[in-house]
């Protein structure tokens, strides 16, 4: 085998380098042959570690025309990294038993391409939309559900012919499949971590349909494309070099695509009737009702994500598996999700608290705090003030929960000046006092903004960062819990 680091001695992973120097792992893998019936919108780490590799053992236990063609938008990334390995990419599994696993299941990436989307939308053998877009992604107010009108991309994709929006793309070739009379069912499965996502994104599209002055097409929509609303959980963050440089030592190829998360996956989707792989074989769960599922998901995992990303920034720490091996903040978690989070969905026992603690601190994750910490506004109303809301509504103080966001505001403030918040943020952290960042954020519900409770215990957390540090507040406020 080549010497580590050697790029240029080492060729670059496709289906030729691999049947030539892995056959056995070319055998293992879907191959080109099969049609393409996923389109995804938003190829990042997240659907390359969990959607495409359930897709991948569908298809091994139940063969189909399940190829997915991704679609991306952030810039040139995915598309440079996937294509000129004919899709294949490598999926490492962390955990006591690590596993690398090669991945077949993507066709291809298209990236600036929207005649290719609208192409692949119209035609017959695309069946299954899936969505990873991120909270942000899909460009709406989250205090209407509606889109944005004021987005200046989503006014030029109603006043043009070529859109650039995800929404935008999605209507676009939606409309096309209407004008060939394509009759096949279509469903679009929305997998980012926000309230009825799947209610969201047809919500979306109708509003785009109205604003485009296209009344017909909503009702075609309506009446053609499902949008069930899903629940996905497992921990992948952004790959690092370290993990493309491990992944090229252990395949003799070089992989520009590799990621690597934990070993755990868990997807949750509303029943539908439509054609789709056999992900229910795999362990993906088909349910009535994702209501359940997803308010667990979202507060104990998500929540405490978002609590922990703030507190351990401030604390100048880097990644979830540095900050949980600090017994202050340990506790904090466990305290955080059995006495606040857990009991917000009338559940709290210590098993989930300590399930979460045992998964972010999943050896070599390298999940970066700072990542998690990207759009707070977005993020923290599902994770962290429903459950605050559902604990006043019970009578309880959301003490621990007002911490995280507290932190969060911290962080704000201090990142005002570096101009790295996102726009919602950015707003918000120049408002001068808790009272008016409540009332300026769209997340933020009326009634916890009126809450006297819910502001002072943000309020007293706020003056005991700045008077205690960190690591003192978090002590104390554990105590105070327990
Ligand atoms: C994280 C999630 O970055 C974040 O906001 O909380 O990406 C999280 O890792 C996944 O939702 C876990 O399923």
């Amino acid at each position: 085998m080549e010497r580590i680091g050697d790029t240029m001695a080492v060729p670059r992973l496709s289906r030729r380098t691999l049947g030539e120097r892995r056959p056995e792992l070319l055998d293992s893998v879907q191959g080109e042959d099969i049609g393409a019936g996923i389109l995804h919108l938003g190829i990042g780490a997240f659907h390359r570690a969990h959607q495409a590799v359930l897709t991948e053992q569908a298809l091994l236990v139940e063969p189909g025309d399940w190829a997915i063609r991704g679609v991306s938008y952030r810039g040139p990334g995915a598309a440079d990294a996937l294509n000129p390995q004919d899709g294949l990419y490598t999926v490492v599994e962390r955990g006591a038993n690590e596993r690398f696993r090669m991945v077949g299941a993507v066709r291809d990436v298209l990236y600036q391409r929207p005649d290719e989307v609208r192409a692949m939308l119209a035609s017959s053998e695309c069946r299954i939309v899936t969505i990873t877009v991120t909270e942000a992604g899909y460009r709406h107010d989250p205090a209407t559900n509606r889109l944005r009108r004021d987005d200046p991309e989503l006014t030029a994709d109603l006043a043009g012919r070529t859109p650039r929006t995800v929404i935008g793309q999605l209507v676009d070739g939606l409309r096309a499949r209407r004008s060939r009379g394509e009759d096949a069912p279509i469903t679009v499965l929305s997998c980012d971590n926000l309230l009825d996502n799947g209610k969201l994104v047809a919500g979306l599209a109708r509003d785009f349909c109205a604003l485009a002055g296209n009344p017909a097409l909503a009702d075609w929509i309506d009446g053609h494309v499902a949008f069930p609303s899903t629940v996905v959980d497992q921990i992948v963050p952004a790959p690092t070099g370290d993990c493309l440089r491990e992944v090229e030592a252990r395949l003799g190829l070089s992989d520009h695509a590799a990621v690597a998360g934990e070993a755990y996956r868990q997807w949750v989707i509303e029943e539908f009737d439509g054609p789709r792989p056999a992900w229910d074989r795999v362990g993906a769960r088909f349910v009535p009702d994702i209501a359940a599922a997803q308010a667990r998901k979202l507060r104990l995992v998500n929540g405490t994500h978002s609590a922990i990303a703030y507190l351990g920034l401030l604390a100048e720490l880097e990644t979830t598996a540095e900050l949980v091996r600090e017994e202050d903040f340990a506790e904090y978690i466990q305290a955080l999700v059995r006495a606040e989070t857990g009991p917000s969905l009338g559940n709290g026992d210590g098993e989930e608290a300590e399930r979460i603690v045992r998964r972010l601190a999943t050896p070599r994750i390298d999940h970066r705090l700072r990542q998690i910490a990207g759009q707070g506004a977005r993020k923290l109303p599902q994770r962290l003030l429903e459950p605050a809301r559902d604990l006043l509504a019970a009578g309880r103080e959301p003490r621990l929960i007002c911490l995280g966001i507290a932190g969060w505001i911290s962080f704000l403030r201090g990142a005002k000046e570096t101009g790295a918040l996102d726009e919602d943020s950015r707003e918000l952290a120049a408002a001068p006092d808790v009272d008016r960042l409540l009332g300026a954020w769209r997340g933020c519900p009326e009634d916890l903004r009126e809450s006297k409770i819910f502001r002072d215990l943000i309020a007293e957390a706020l003056d005991g960062l700045r008077s205690d540090g960190v690591r003192r507040t978090v002590r104390r406020a554990v105590a105070e819990r327990n």
